[in-house]
């Protein structure tokens, strides 16, 4: 196996969506297959995304300012692009103390071919309505949408948005699916650019 040197590629930006210009309050974002160089030593890797972009597109808002996004799954499931391991009971890393080491049989590689294509975007941390949460089992089926309305009415900060679905949100998110949410204030822009 070839040893991948770390930070031999350029840093790779995402796409902004910028909806703190002046009366851009809608977007539609399709949650699709895409490929992407994860490093250069690598081949093209197959990945679910955002735009069919890992990381997802990077939403910037601004506080206070509702706007909404139209998630839509164009998903074709023909592979799934991530491996599905499970392992032994008893080796995860307990918050605190050292990892546990895994019996030599494990982790066992899991057939994903009967994961179904299914999806839902959370807003990771934002104080969303109940209906706009992204809960896990309100998933959208291959070609459904979601018409989401986000208040942003928490202070300026880092969100992430990543998928969500029942029980196979592991899989859904290491196939590329999250990326970032920026909440702008003006009165921080204020004070950062005084001091
Ligand atoms: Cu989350």
């Amino acid at each position: 196996m070839t040893k991948l040197i770390p930070f031999q590629d350029e840093l790779q930006i995402p796409e902004v969506i910028d909806f703190t210009k002046q009366g851009k309050t809608e977007e539609t974002i399709k949650i699709k297959n895409g490929k992407t160089t994860l490093h250069k030593n690598l081949p093209e890797t197959d990945i679910w995304g955002y735009n069919g972009t890992y990381p997802g597109p990077s939403i910037e808002v601004e506080q206070g300012k509702k706007i909404a996004i139209e998630w839509k799954n164009l998903i074709n499931n023909s592979s799934f692009p991530a491996v599905a391991v499970v392992d032994n009971s008893g080796t995860q890393a307990e918050y605190g103390h050292s990892p546990i080491v895994a019996k030599q049989d494990f982790p066992k590689v899991i057939d994903t071919s009967s994961i179904p294509n299914v999806a839902v975007v959370h807003l990771h941390g934002a104080s969303t309505n109940p209906d706009q949460d992204g809960w896990t089992d309100n998933v959208l089926l291959k070609n459904q949408s979601s018409h989401n309305v986000y208040e942003n009415k928490d202070d300026a900060t880092l969100f992430w948005y990543h998928d969500h679905a029942m029980g196979i949100t592991r899989y859904n998110v290491y196939s590329g699916l999250a990326g970032l949410y920026i909440i702008r204030s003006p009165a921080v822009a204020r004070s950062i650019s005084l001091s």
